[in-house]
């Protein structure tokens, strides 16, 4: 597996946050450190939640329109998690995630299950070499991905980061799992720049196969619209 892919088209979900704002997020805060901060065991985390059956092809509206998502791309909660070195993603669907998910239609082959950091707000990574098409500058700086590709899943970490010095972005493998409902990742916090606090949205989309690919077709995200802040 190469470490870097050109993906100059591929376009993923950060697209959402414009999207409109409801009341059906619930973002909460835990930290779970018990007050030690000084305790390296601890660990820091920050959740929300998203309502059953608000998934939808592109985020129509229309009649019938939910229905047509399957109900394992339908987020119902999202977690970002600090232990020690390492952050763990985890997402709850509505829905298990069977072994071998039915193909999207119309040539969307894949299937994304991810995370978007805004880990700068200063900067907004674009280029011809990153995930967007390069007129778009959006302020997401990594995506923490799990994809089903029609024959197998993979966890992914997405930086965009080089594109800021005109470099292509660099996709790497991590570690993933799937149990049942839920998805998890875990990422070695240097891998994204061992960062003290970001914004984190999660969300899910299918596309077509091929990284130069723009078509794209998102489905759920938690929140809403905006980002979490890890930690809080
Ligand atoms: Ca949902
Ligand atoms: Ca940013």
């Amino acid at each position: 597996m190469r470490t870097i892919w050109r993906a100059g088209g591929l376009l993923f979900g950060a697209a959402l946050m414009v999207t409109g704002c409801t009341e059906e997020n619930s973002p909460t805060t835990l930290r779970r450190s018990g007050g030690a901060a000084f305790d390296a065991a601890a660990s820091l985390t920050s959740a929300v939640t998203d309502l059953a059956g608000d998934a939808a092809w592109n985020f129509n509206t229309g009649p019938g329109s939910a229905a047509k998502v399957p109900a394992y791309l339908d987020i119902v909660r999202a977690e970002v998690s600090q232990k020690g070195r390492t952050f763990t993603f985890t997402l709850d669907l509505a829905e298990i995630v069977p072994a071998s998910p039915a193909p999207a239609s119309g040539g969307l082959g894949v299937y994304d299950w991810f995370f978007e950091l805004d880990t700068d707000p200063t900067t907004f990574p674009s280029g011809k070499d990153g995930v967007f098409p390069q007129n778009q500058a959006l302020p997401v700086e990594l995506f923490v991905a799990v994809e089903w590709d029609g024959t197998q899943f993979k966890g992914l970490l997405f930086d965009l980061r080089p594109l800021l010095s005109g470099e292509p972005m660099i996709i790497t493998p991590v570690a993933f799992s799937i149990g049942g409902a839920e998805i998890q990742l875990s990422v070695a916090a240097s891998a994204l720049g061992d960062p003290s606090t970001f914004g984190w949205a999660a969300a899910t989309c299918a596309r077509h196969s091929h990284y130069a690919s723009d078509g794209i077709q998102c489905l759920d995200r938690a929140p809403d619209a905006g980002f979490v802040t890890w930690p809080q």
